[in-house]
């Protein structure tokens, strides 16, 4: 090849190849309705439950007898204490001994709190996936005889959720996962050269689309696929292939929804790493929705599908120093405070080593579930509010019926909505659905409420206007 052909090939490989994108074809022809209908269950969903299981929920944060930390991802212990994986798969393995049955419960604890889908860790990035895996023997086929995705899958289908696969990009078990590619990605052994000599990422990324391949094919339909993470230095296909793998994931299920983070670009709504790092725009080539991870956007991202995961403490795999949980007040308004701008609430669980469930996630979505029971119907199917900002609470839409959750109960009964409709009905959601008076004015519509809040966490008056919502601006 002629000298100049060869430097224009070069060059255009290491373009390639330095521009996560630029290979980036659509894995999906569809249209705006096509898409529209495949989002529509996860849309109207709302709430979800995250789960985080894996070899470290048995070592619960705590290393040689030593607590590793009281806050932050106990998930990450194996770089934390910075243990090679033959060290950590040691320690771990002996304490990650899953009851029989432990799915039920988890998938009967998310139903009665009002969750619609269950998204749980296939494998993190310990690298122990949860099935039976035919590649390689660092998972819950090899080790424990047991195939633990298929008992998660078939413990939330009885109880009518849907599933979502998350599954771990970065892997610090695979001996072809070179971690020395990117500054920006964690890994155990991250600074010291490979134990092994060379390694070839190439052969993680085969192992890598052959697990998902085995994900897609082997437990039925699968409704979301929760990649983790890219980084700014590596991502995308120089990463993962992820063009390939997209291609590969929607040609076996061809309804699947994933999200954003087989990438890290503006285009995929990623400014920069850490969790604040997503900006409100997404181009669908690189995932089906955005995800803001801890945060809560300030407003609605009209146009963009997103969605809020966090946890229950402040750490997503189990740890029995983490006694930080939130309160039932903080989690019912964060789920209000979502809906309300029009994205979906992914709440964290990380079980014990055997699966089971603390006494503090038990209670949190029992109380989350009494509050769904009476006031569920203004968070499913809804849209993001008309308001900008309310002063007392947060508001959703379904076509002419808008919900006020009040958060703050007006000290002299009145209830002030910025609107310029008439209301055709106003009516309390708790107890036997009160009818309540209102009256308009240049200020808006005022509603004359109980003396007392019937939910002192987030009362729901559901209001029937005449016509679409007229907002009045200051
Ligand atoms: O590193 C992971 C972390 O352990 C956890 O899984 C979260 C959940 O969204 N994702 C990554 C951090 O962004």
């Amino acid at each position: 090849m002629k000298p100049i052909l060869l430097i224009l090939a070069l060059a255009t490989a290491a373009a390639f190849a330095a521009d996560p994108i630029k290979s980036t074809e659509p894995t999906v022809a569809e249209s705006s309705a096509q898409r529209d209908a495949r989002m529509g269950w996860w849309r109207e969903a709302r709430f979800g439950m995250f789960v985080h299981w894996g070899l470290y929920s048995g070592l619960a944060g705590t290393w040689n007898g030593k607590a590793v930390g009281t806050n932050g991802g106990m998930e990450w212990i194996q770089q934390r204490v910075k243990a090679d994986t033959d060290t950590y798969a040691a320690a771990a393995l002996p304490k990650f001994q899953p009851v029989p049955g432990f799915a039920r419960e988890w998938a009967k604890t998310a139903k009665a709190a009002g969750c619609k889908y269950l998204v749980f860790t296939t494998k993190h990035h310990e690298g122990f996936g949860l099935f039976d895996s035919k590649v390689g023997d660092y998972n819950a086929g090899a080790r424990l005889h047991r195939d633990l995705v298929k008992e998660i899958v078939e413990a939330a289908h009885a109880e009518g959720l849907k599933v979502g696969f998350y599954h771990s990009l970065i892997d610090w078990h695979h001996d072809q996962y070179a971690y020395q590619k990117s500054k920006q990605l964690p890994h155990p052994l991250k600074g010291q050269p490979y134990p092994n000599g060379e390694r070839d990422h190439a052969k993680y990324v085969d192992y890598l689309h052959s697990q998902v391949g085995e994900l897609m094919s082997n437990y039925g339909q699968v409704d979301v696929l929760w990649w983790d993470y890219s980084a700014l230095d590596f991502q995308g296909d120089e990463a993962w292939r992820a063009t390939d793998l997209m291609k590969l994931v929607r040609a076996r299920q061809p309804g699947i929804i994933m999200n954003n983070r087989l990438y890290r670009t503006r285009e995929a709504g990623w400014a920069s790493m850490g969790t604040e790092g997503f900006i409100p725009q997404l181009d669908t080539r690189f995932g089906d929705f955005i995800t803001p991870e801890q945060h809560i956007p300030a407003t609605g991202m009209p146009g963009v599908d997103w969605e809020t995961c966090m946890t229950l403490n402040t750490t997503w795999g189990f740890s029995e120093h983490d006694h930080a949980w939130k309160s039932d007040e903080l989690l019912i308004r964060n789920l209000a405070d979502i809906a309300s701008k029009g994205g979906n609430y992914l709440l964290n669980i990380g079980p014990k080593g055997d699966g089971s469930l603390t006494p503090e996630t038990v209670k949190s979505f029992q109380a989350i579930g009494k509050w769904m029971k009476v006031n569920g119907e203004a968070i499913y199917g809804t849209t993001a509010s008309p308001f900008a900002k309310l002063d007392w609470g947060r508001a959703t839409r379904k076509g002419q019926d808008l919900y006020l959750i009040v958060f703050d109960w007006p000290k002299d009964g009145k209830l002030l909505v910025p609107l310029k409709n008439k209301v055709k009905q106003a009516s309390l959601l708790a107890g036997s659905g009160k009818r309540l008076t209102s009256s308009s004015s240049d200020a808006g519509v005022t509603i004359q409420l109980p003396a007392s809040a019937p939910d002192a966490i987030a009362t729901v008056i559901k209001l029937t206007l005449s016509g679409e919502p007229q907002v009045i601006t200051k």
